[in-house]
């Protein structure tokens, strides 16, 4: 932003009207702005967003009802709403290079739902559905989904394993997903840890779901949707893929050729607040066939669109079409590179044993903590991280063996490789100095831990060096 003096002056102002209106709330944002400056961030699915994009939420552009889609909705009253819609939906087919863009879903979630919904009402259209004198799916009582489920079977999903790296959305049971689908996991080979595309075809031919997904929130490599695309032609399936980790590093220029999941995906699916930097919601991007049914998700699957949050949709794609998106992009995985090579050289276990993406996945056993113990003494030392599962993992879900880490965030604010070593320094430095408790069975404990009051500062203290140097949103004051 060109007058930063401006516009903390209009963020100031803002601040003090909803201060009269409900002190509580004007306090608890300005200190998230406090939290956030303070916070060396290192979740893999978050990031900051530009104070454009973040000064376009907070419009009237909120206040419209326009369910349907631009040009055909059910409110009057829709031309600036379409605007939006269409800008942000423009932007989105350019960036990418796809047929189609669908920008109202509100999160991943929403975003994988509603494309689901639609990859079905499309390749449901048999004669089973004219038998029950219906066009599609979208018209199936409750009685006629029974039969028409005993008729043909379950319809059936294939997406990775959850402690692989999938997602919940992919089928599994905690996520209404899995209740639509029968799913099966494709895992990762046990000893290189890495996707097996033979292994992944010869599961695919044996299961034959109408859907192969690809994606995750927990992989720290890349997919060739080349060969993804050649199992899911082979065996006749829907090919998606949910982007929603890396769609910064597609729209960055960083995964091209095999590595694009556009060219080779039927539907891909994203959030557009991770790595790519935008406003907290999802989308979807497909081939032209399916459109119609997309379009139908609102009021289908979703609720209203949010015409302020597809206005900063707008906003964050206009960005990342610039050369400066596409350097933040590559530094986003250089610095990952550099963190998994600080870690790796300072004695610590990653699952595939390094990256090529914005993760890190670290696997804590070798300094007998659970995931859940690393986690909890790396936040006690200024690093905020989140636990995860690694492959096969002893712990489960709950406790875990792995920590994620992912670097979109300290990128942005303009952490180097350099400094991702020293943030690795930290890190190692961390796991080594914590250990369990003993429990009063004499067990060393899942949860609880010890970690040395000289480590604990040492971190908290370079924490606050590296954040220093790398201000978030620098002469921007509230
Ligand atoms: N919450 C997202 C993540 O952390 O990866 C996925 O839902």
């Amino acid at each position: 932003m060109s007058d930063l003096n401006a516009v903390s002056t209009a963020y100031q102002t803002l601040l003090s009207a909803i201060e009269q209106v409900e002190p509580r709330i004007a306090a608890a944002t300005r200190q998230e702005l406090t939290d956030q400056r303070a916070s060396l961030k290192l979740i893999a699915s978050e990031n900051y967003a530009s104070l454009p994009v973040l000064a376009t939420m907070g419009t009237w552009m909120s206040d419209k009802y326009a369910e349907g889609t631009v040009g055909r909705r059910f409110y009057a009253g829709c031309q600036n709403v379409d605007t939006v819609e269409a800008v942000a939906a423009e932007h989105a087919r350019e960036l990418f290079g796809a047929e189609y863009a669908y920008v109202q879903p509100h999160s991943g979630i929403d975003a994988n739902l509603t494309a689901y919904w639609a990859v079905l009402a499309h390749e449901i259209e048999t004669p089973a559905l004219a038998e029950h004198g219906v066009r599609s799916v979208n018209d199936l009582s409750e009685s006629d989904w029974e039969v028409l489920r005993k008729k043909f079977g379950d319809q059936r999903l294939m997406g990775m394993s959850l402690d692989a790296g999938g997602h919940l959305t992919h089928g599994f049971r905690p996520n209404v997903s899995g209740k639509m689908f029968h799913q099966r996991a494709y895992g990762t080979d046990p000893e290189t840890q890495l996707l097996d595309y033979d292994a992944i075809a010869e599961q695919a031919r044996d299961f034959k779901p109408l859907i192969l997904v690809a994606g995750y929130s927990a992989y720290p490599r890349r997919i060739n949707f080349a060969k993804m695309r050649e199992i899911a032609d082979e065996i006749g399936a829907v090919f998606m893929v949910d982007m929603a980790h890396f769609a910064g590093l597609v729209a960055g220029k960083v995964f091209t050729g095999d590595e694009d999941p556009i060219p080779h995906a039927d539907v891909i699916m994203t959030t557009t607040h991770k790595s790519l930097r935008g406003p907290r919601g999802g989308m979807i991007l497909a081939t032209e066939k399916y459109a119609a049914d997309i379009d139908r998700g609102c009021p289908l699957v979703l609720g209203g669109p949010l015409g302020h949050v597809m206005a900063a949709k707008a906003v964050a794609l206009a960005e990342a079409r610039t050369q400066e998106f596409r350097d933040y992009a590559h530094a986003v995985v250089d610095n990952a590179r550099a963190l998994a090579e600080g870690l790796k050289s300072r004695g610590v276990r990653l699952v595939t044993d390094g990256t090529d993406n914005h993760i890190v996945l670290m696997d804590v056993r070798d300094f007998n903590v659970t995931g859940r113990q690393a986690e909890a003494a790396l936040l006690d030392a200024g690093i905020v991280t989140n636990r995860n599962s690694v492959p096969n993992d002893p712990n489960g879900a709950w406790y875990t063996t792995g920590v994620r880490l992912g670097t979109p965030a300290l990128t942005s604010r303009g952490f180097s490789t350099s400094d991702m070593d020293a943030v690795a320094d930290m890190i190692a430095g961390v796991l080594k100095a914590t250990k369990p408790t003993t429990t009063s069975k004499g067990e060393p404990s899942k949860a609880k831990y010890e970690l040395t009051d000289d480590a604990r500062q040492h971190s908290l203290n370079e924490a606050e060096r590296l954040l220093d140097l790398h201000p978030l949103y620098p002469g921007f004051e509230i």
